[in-house]
Order: structure tokens, then C-alpha cells, then sequence
């Protein structure tokens, strides 16, 4: 034996070894037992990235055990193809986006044999790659017969300089990314997944998934977000007719505490009162602009402007000013809210910045209520008490809401509802690389969908996108076709798929990725659920949610057995490495990588310092932070290998 591990030799040898063996091809052995293991595939970025090495150790170790233990075990590997990195780089470079991918996928290839993954490369699959996405572009298709897809006008980031729609991470504080022009909301029409047909089963199905983190499932029962509540109404008239104000509250038990009302800038009062009052138009052109992101909404600055316009409580007669605020969504329950300052926390900071009156209307064991500071338990339902609010005093939280709710019932001005958070997923996108949409635009017969003959619609792969809208539209061998229905010229839809949805089956495909004449066939039955699915924890909510919509969906068509696609999921956790900088007294912050930076110990081998080795003068540390190319704190995997 040598006493020496001499990698290069020993490595080389093993996997020439596994290779000439097939070692790790997957095989279906009816009645032995199966192990299925998938990392999430990559998106070929360029090279792999330390995150990869730890996904695919994880994976690794855990196909190796389970082959030892008498599995048939697969470890498939694929490409996560398609998106907008390709095509920035195609501007940057001048390349085509598939060209540029196929060159990545290359490299990455290399790189993942070259660490060994007992991996089955039979099964590789590229979403980029016609004889993958067909079978999306037959499921939509499949989708629409069922009315599960469907088309209607959707909001875009319109970039006026470049004339193309923008992605919102190329909007950067209300501006384009390449052009700094102010980005306009455009409604055009986009074609949708009915996810929310799925909401409950989505929803409820969350229980029985054991080997799921507790944390992913709260994000997507959270993200799927049903809600309780009371749709109800201020009536209030305007320009000599009657109308109603709706609203959606979780918390109708406050409904006495009401001292204002919000509604978006997109609501038909502000636009209404907008006509008159320039200023308040100024108001809504800048909320309309401005971010609609929830995440935002919570921690932004609570702006609003009065409309002038009052309502009537249903239940007091009190006359209430109705605002328009940066707050309210204009996309979720009535696109309006009740003000309750006392007990929301956003309308709270709300009236204090505006000087509105702030009620108590909950009570908590007596505890003080102050308006100087927002306290956590003005919002508690579980132990409050309603007060100063008439004949509902004393009662608690579900009480409460029952007799209010029907106390507007029998007024005709609200009922209880339930309200889901979730939206059907907006599919189109307006793009050059991605999966085709089926469909032709024919001025006779309207939109055509692509007969499945004649299908995959092949997306030509040596445009070379500049930045200025989707290439397809300048491509007439691509648009130019005849309808299939009445053979009268005719043109393709250009729009593309979201990428999500090539990720959200890709795991179904590599049961059976040599299939051409279908989506999946028999061996689906015998690899599916996925036992052990890794991935960063980025994914999990939408791709996560997606797939498992994506696999009831392919259930009720009766493609698969199969009400959930992954047994048992790992988020791994996120490479760690030390941070060094230097940041002058005027001038921005400079980063270097630890390999470049000497540590110094004392006699004990505590650390006293570090030096950049170049000009050997002292940096600080950081600490210990996630490996990214931003604290410039990246191992590269090769030098590795
Ligand atoms: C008054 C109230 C008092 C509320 C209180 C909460 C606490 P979830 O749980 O997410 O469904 N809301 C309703 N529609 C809104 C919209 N379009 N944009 C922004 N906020 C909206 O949230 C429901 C609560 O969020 C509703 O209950 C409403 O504020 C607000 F102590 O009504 B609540
Ligand atoms: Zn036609």
C-alpha cells in the first residue's frame, strides 16, 4: 500500500474505473428498493461555487450509503438552463445566450465529474434543450384545455428607453437598470397557471410531510396565507349617488376602533378624488411607481394623503376620512382597509405621522395603553378584550367577530371570508430565452394553440439579445407562420416561460430522460417521490410550491401516481469563510480575500493581526461571513480539485 494519498493518480484511476463500469447508471429492478437522491440542479452560471460542493457532498454521501445498503439508487444531474443571466451576457459579450450556456454547462461538467459525484450521467438533462421543453410546452397546452392556464392583462416594468419589459431586479429604485429611465407599470396581457385552484390541497398537504423542515413549511403556508376575516362596507355618497366602501379585516372585533379609512392608489376613490386635487394625483402617480413588494410594504415609510372624501361607519354613523396610503395593496382583498390605529401596527405609525386619532379598543388584563409607542400586545387576539366599544365590551376575540359579523349581515353590508393570499402564476415573460409558448395569433381564429404534432415549438438559438425587447419579435422565421386552424398567415406568440416552470417537473423527467415519444412512462412509478431532495433554502417557497402544484397537476391528468413530490427535504446551510477590509476615512470599503491576507499568532498561537501579503500592512477582520463574491471571500472550488 502507499503511504501517501496521491490524489491525482488515485482519483483518475477510480473514476476511469466507474466509468468504464457504468458504476452509478440507474437501473429498475421491479421489487428491489429504490433510493431516490436529487440536489438541486444548477443553473450554469459559469463554474461551480463552493454552495454547489456542499449541496452535492451532502447528496453524494447519502447515494453511497444507500447503494451500500443494496438500494438501486438514483443520483441524477441536469441544467437548469434557461434565464436571464445568459442573455445579460450575451449583451456584455456578444455571444448567444446558447452558446454561452452550452460552454458553461461544459466547464460545470467537467468540474462536477472531476470531484468524483457518484452521479448517473445517462440521465443528464438541459432545460434548454428541445427534447425537454416540448413536454412543457405540451403540459400548457394540456393545462389550457383544462382551463388551468388562462389569458389576462398583467402589470410589467416598462423601460421607455430600451422599449422593452424589465424583470423587477432590473428595477433599481424606480429606475432601469441600463438605462436610469423611470420605469412605467404597463398592463399587457400574459398568460396564468391557476395555482389558486390548488390553494387548499396545497395548503393542507403541508401536514403530511414529516420529512419536511418545520421552517419551509410555515414560509409556504405563510406565502399560501389564508385568512379569516370580514368583508364589509361604509356606505357613503358621492356626487348625489349612493355607494359602499369594502374592506377586508382579520380583526372585525376592532371594528370600534375605527377612526380612518386607506385605500390604494389604484382604488377608484383615489382615482376618483385624484381628478380634483393635483396635488393628491401627484400622491398616487409616485405610490403607483413605487415598490408593491410585501416585504417592502412592512418596513417602508407609511405615506398617505387625505382624499377629502368621508364614508359612514356601519355601525357607529360616525363620518370617516378615507386616505390613500403606500400601504394598502391594491391586489389583496378589497384594495381597502379600515384604519384601526390602536390596535395595527402599520395604521398606528400611520396616525402618528398624520396626527390622526388613535382609540383603544382591546384590553389586555388591564395593562396601560399609551399612544406615544406601538406594544406587541395591542395586537394580541388571544387574550384581549374588546372595550369602549358599546354592546360588544367584554366580549373576546372570536366572539366578537361572530357578532359583528352578523350584526353587518343582517344590514346587508358585510359577511365573513375567507381570503387567500395566493395568485395564479403569472407565466409569460417577455423574453427571447426561454421555453416558447405554443400558441399562434391569428386574425381570424384568435390564439391557436400549436397542434402537439408539431410541437416543440424550437426556440432558434443564435440570437445575440441587446437589451432593446425580445429578439423573437425581430426574428420572421421564427414569428411568420400559418394558422394551424385555418392556414391563413399568422404569427407566434414570442413570449417566453418562466424558468420556474422548467424546475418544476425536471425531477419527473430524470426517471426517464431518454423518453421521446412522452412526458413520462413507466419508471416514473418506480423512482418517484424523490426520498431525499437538497437545496439551498432559497427555493422554499416558489420552486418548491411550484413542484408540488406542477405534480398535482400531473396527477389529475394522469401522468403520475402521485400527490407529492418530495419525501424528505435538507436545506443545507450557506459556506461560511472570514472576511478582511480596509476602509479609508473618505472612499469606499475594499474587500480581500483571505488567501491574499497573512494571519499573525503570538507565542500561543493567539491570532494578533493580519496583513495583506502584497504591501504587508495590517486589514481588519470581519469575522466569519457567508461566502460571497461581494465580501470578495470566494474559495474557488478548482484550485480544490
Ligand atoms: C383592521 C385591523 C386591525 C387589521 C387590527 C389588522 C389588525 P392578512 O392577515 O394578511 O390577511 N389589509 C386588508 N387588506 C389590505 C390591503 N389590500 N393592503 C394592505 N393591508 C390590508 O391581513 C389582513 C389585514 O391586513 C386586515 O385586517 C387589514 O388590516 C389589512 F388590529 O383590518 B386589518
Ligand atoms: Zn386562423
Amino acid at each position: 500500500m502507499q503511504n501517501k494519498y496521491n490524489a491525482h493518480a488515485i482519483e483518475r484511476e477510480a473514476q476511469q474505473y466507474w466509468e468504464d463500469q457504468r458504476s452509478f447508471r440507474a437501473v429498475e429492478t421491479p421489487g428491489k428498493p429504490k433510493y431516490y437522491c436529487l440536489s438541486m440542479f444548477p443553473y450554469p452560471s459559469g463554474k461551480l461555487h463552493m454552495g454547489h460542493v456542499r449541496n452535492y457532498t451532502i447528496g453524494d454521501a447519502l447515494t453511497r450509503y444507500h447503494r451500500m445498503r443494496g438500494c438501486n439508487v438514483l443520483q441524477p444531474m441536469g441544467w437548469d438552463a434557461f434565464g436571464l443571466p445568459a442573455e445579460n451576457a450575451a449583451m456584455a459579450n456578444h455571444v448567444p445566450p446558447a452558446q454561452w450556456t452550452r460552454d458553461n454547462i461544459a466547464y460545470m461538467k467537467k468540474q462536477l465529474v472531476s470531484l468524483g459525484f457518484a452521479i448517473d450521467w445517462e440521465r443528464e438533462l438541459a432545460t434548454c434543450s428541445p427534447d425537454y421543453y416540448r413536454w412543457n410546452q405540451w403540459l400548457f397546452l394540456r393545462m389550457l384545455e383544462q382551463g388551468l392556464v388562462y389569458k389576462k392583462t398583467g402589470t410589467v416594468n416598462w423601460d421607455p428607453v430600451d422599449q422593452t419589459v424589465l424583470a423587477n431586479e432590473q428595477v433599481i429604485d424606480g429606475r432601469g437598470w441600463r438605462t436610469g429611465a423611470l420605469i412605467e407599470k404597463r398592463e399587457i396581457p400574459m398568460y396564468y397557471m391557476a395555482i389558486t385552484r390548488y390553494a387548499d390541497e396545497l395548503l393542507a398537504a403541508l401536514d403530511r410531510l414529516p420529512g419536511w423542515p418545520e421552517r419551509v413549511k410555515t414560509m409556504q403556508a405563510n406565502w399560501i396565507g389564508r385568512s379569516y376575516g370580514v368583508r364589509f362596507a361604509f356606505p357613503y355618497t358621492l356626487a348625489g349617488s349612493d355607494a359602499k366602501l369594502w374592506v377586508f379585516t382579520t380583526r372585525a372585533d376592532t371594528i370600534m376602533g375605527v377612526t380612518f379609512c386607506v385605500v390604494a392608489a389604484e382604488h377608484p376613490l383615489a382615482t376618483h378624488a385624484a381628478k380634483h386635487n393635483a396635488g393628491l394625483a401627484r400622491f398616487v402617480d409616485e405610490c403607483k411607481r413605487g415598490s408593491v413588494m410585501e416585504a417592502d410594504v412592512a418596513t417602508m415609510e407609511k405615506k398617505g394623503m387625505p382624499t377629502g372624501i368621508f364614508v359612514t361607519h356601519p355601525l357607529t354613523g360616525e363620518k370617516i376620512e378615507v386616505w390613500v396610503g403606500n400601504y394598502v395593496l391594491m391586489g389583496y382583498g378589497e384594495g381597502a382597509v379600515m384604519g384601526v390605529p390602536g390596535h395595527d401596527e402599520r395604521d398606528f405609525h400611520f396616525a402618528r405621522q398624520h396626527g390622526l386619532r388613535i382609540a383603544q379598543v382591546i384590553d389586555v388584563a388591564g395593562r396601560p395603553f399609551s399612544t406615544d409607542a406601538w406594544q406587541e400586545w395591542y395586537a394580541d387576539k388571544e387574550n384581549g378584550r374588546c372595550v369602549h366599544s358599546g354592546k360588544y365590551d367584554g366580549l373576546a376575540y372570536a366572539q366578537a367577530v361572530d357578532a359583528i359579523a352578523a350584526d353587518l349581515e343582517a344590514m346587508g353590508l358585510g359577511e365573513k371570508q375567507v381570503l387567500w393570499r395566493l395568485r395564479d402564476w403569472g407565466i409569460s415573460r417577455q423574453r427571447y430565452w426561454g421555453t416558447p409558448i405554443p400558441l399562434v395569433h391569428c386574425g381570424a381564429c384568435g390564439d391557436v394553440p400549436v397542434p402537439d404534432a408539431e410541437l416543440p415549438v424550437v426556440l432558434p438559438e443564435d440570437c445575440v439579445p441587446d437589451g432593446s425587447g425580445n429578439s423573437l419579435n425581430r426574428r420572421a422565421d421564427f414569428l411568420n407562420c400559418p394558422c394551424p386552424q385555418c392556414g391563413k398567415p399568422a404569427q407566434r406568440e414570442t413570449d417566453t416561460m418562466d424558468t420556474f416552470v422548467d424546475s418544476s417537473w425536471y425531477y419527473t423527467r430524470f426517471a426517464c430522460a431518454d423518453q421521446n415519444n412522452a412526458m413520462v412512462d413507466a419508471r416514473v412509478k418506480y423512482w418517484l417521490p424523490v426520498d431525499q431532495y437538497i437545496g439551498g433554502i432559497e427555493h422554499a417557497i416558489l420552486h418548491l410550491l411550484y413542484s408540488r402544484f406542477w405534480t398535482k397537476v400531473m396527477r389529475d391528468l394522469g401522468l403520475v401516481q402521485l400527490d407529492e413530490p418530495f419525501t424528505n427535504l435538507l436545506t443545507q446551510g450557506m459556506v461560511l469563510n472570514e472576511t478582511f477590509f480596509r476602509k479609508p476615512d473618505a472612499g469606499r470599503i475594499t474587500y480581500y480575500n483571505p488567501a491574499e491576507v497573512e494571519i499573525e499568532v503570538d507565542a500561543r498561537g493567539s491570532r494578533t493581526g493580519a496583513r495583506l501579503k502584497a504591501d504587508g500592512l495590517p486589514v481588519e477582520s470581519g469575522g466569519i461571513g457567508t461566502m460571497s463574491k461581494s465580501k470578495n471571500n470566494g474559495v474557488d472550488p478548482q484550485s480544490l480539485i
